[in-house]
């Protein structure tokens, strides 16, 4: 290698900053698990659902959504329904799945009933951001046994299925008002032919555990699921139909991550297959305090799967996010150190944990003309001394500009401050830098928009 040359690569070596473009998982605020997305009008909704901070058992509530427009920056809706939104639940809000028909959308739901049984609910909304109403004021299905984890699916020719369970595998045929079903629940004959062979277990002869997720691709259906023993890995089942006969098709996830469950939610989207999962890798992640993770999923020609290994998620955004409209603090490609949380005055914002937290948005197109004002809704209950600082490109990146955050009392008091920054051109990812010295609680941040 000549001189110049050499010279060149350790230049590049040496002096590009290596972007460490971890995305996965892909919420920071809050853990999350059960992974439902859903592709509408040209935009993925991920319905989740919510392991409460600090939890040592699956203590769940509610059931959240987040929405992206380019499978990187992510927007928290806060929670669309709770389990004591059913009359006749006592808990256990689990994984979940929405679907749209006809305009309306129908959020199928695990719950525990008031007579300490399992069954599935569904409830209703005229929009993906609910609110989500039950219908029924009753189950919609119930087997009797392991009534868990409904997964929804319509075919091509417009007939819905509704499948189920664990540790059993049950499936029904969606009436058209989706509220509803037709004749009688089946049981899918569970056989090592369809799920695979589990040793010395005689109520789990197969590798079926829980978690189904039925999807088409390519004519072909798919019935990917929670394969056991714990802890878990992911694995599938394929057929020419949607109620089987189901052929075993192998591992698609192998066990890893923290985590001792695992739940696939598979989405097609611009072109893409997008496999969602959950892990425990947040910190403070484990078992019960999981966290939702996305990678891109291929096919082999056979129309198999590669395996998958749990990988640190999409490094390139789908579209570029435009500054100068309105966009929410909780949207949100990577954070450190924040939560967000929901009230009455502002709908959901972050909260800054601690000094030095921050969040960052990816591909951010200032565009040729640039920006050079930057506005923010802000607020803390510190008397001097809390600052966002805005940079570029990485926490530590060039700044352009400094917000003094006024201290306005409390998450229901808000100001609007605005502040004239180094003048901004081109395509950028945005960090927003929380600084105070208080130990927890730094400060409030609701929404920002950048000018000319
Ligand atoms: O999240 C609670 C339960 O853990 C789900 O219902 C299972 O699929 C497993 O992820």
């Amino acid at each position: 290698m000549n001189k110049l040359k050499s010279l060149g690569l350790f230049s590049l070596l040496v002096l590009t900053p290596v972007a460490v473009l971890a995305q996965n998982p892909i919420i920071q605020t809050n853990y999350t698990a059960d992974p439902a997305p859903m592709m509408y009008n040209d935009k993925v909704y991920l319905y989740t659902s919510h392991d409460e901070d600090g939890s040592t058992w699956f203590t769940m509530n509610d059931w959240r959504l987040y929405t992206t427009n380019d499978m990187v920056n992510w927007t928290d809706h806060g929670a669309v329904m709770s389990y004591t939104d059913f009359s006749w639940a006592k808990g256990n809000a689990w994984a979940a799945q929405c679907i749209e028909r006809d305009g309306k959308f129908y959020l199928y739901t695990p719950l525990t009933a008031k007579d300490n049984q399992g069954a599935i609910g569904v409830a209703v909304a005229d929009s993906p951001y609910g609110p989500f109403i039950d219908p029924l004021g009753k189950p919609l299905v119930r087997s009797g046994h392991g009534d868990i984890d409904p997964t929804v699916f319509i075919d091509d020719d417009g007939q819905a299925y509704l499948y189920w369970g664990n540790p059993n595998c049950y499936y029904v045929k969606l009436n058209e008002d989706m509220i509803s079903y037709e004749g009688d629940i089946v049981r899918v004959p569970m056989t090592v032919e369809s799920f695979g062979k589990r040793d010395g277990n005689q109520e789990r002869p197969t590798l079926y555990e829980e978690g189904p997720w039925l999807y088409k691709h390519d004519g072909m259906y798919y019935l990917l699921y929670a394969g056991g023993p714990v802890p878990e890995h992911l694995g599938y089942a394929t057929s020419n139909k949607p109620t089987g006969p189901w052929k075993y098709g192998g591992v698609l996830m192998p066990t890893e991550g923290r985590s001792f469950t695992n739940h696939p939610g598979i989405i097609d989207f611009r072109g893409k297959t997008y496999l969602f999962y959950h892990n425990g890798s947040l910190p403070g992640g484990g078992g019960f305090t999981r966290s939702v993770c996305v990678d891109e999923l291929n096919f082999n020609k056979d129309k198999s799967f590669p395996q998958l290994k749990m990988g640190s998620g999409l490094e390139k955004p789908l579209a570029t996010l435009n500054p100068y409209v309105k966009t929410e603090a909780e949207t949100i490609a990577w954070s450190e150190g924040v939560k967000s949380y929901k009230n009455n005055q502002v709908g959901v914002f972050i909260t800054a944990m601690k000094n030095g937290s921050y969040t960052k948005v990816r591909n951010v197109d200032f565009r040729e003309k640039g920006a050079s004002k930057f506005f923010a809704r802000v607020g803390t209950t510190h008397n001097g001394g809390v600052e966002m600082e805005v940079r570029l490109d990485e926490v530590d990146g060039a700044l352009i500009g400094t917000i003094r955050v006024p201290c306005t009392g409390g998450d229901d008091r808000w100001a609007l401050v605005d502040m004239d920054i180094a003048p901004v051109k081109g395509v950028h990812d945005v960090f927003f830098i929380f600084k105070g010295h208080a130990p927890s609680n730094i400060m409030y941040f609701d929404y920002w928009k950048f000018a000319e």
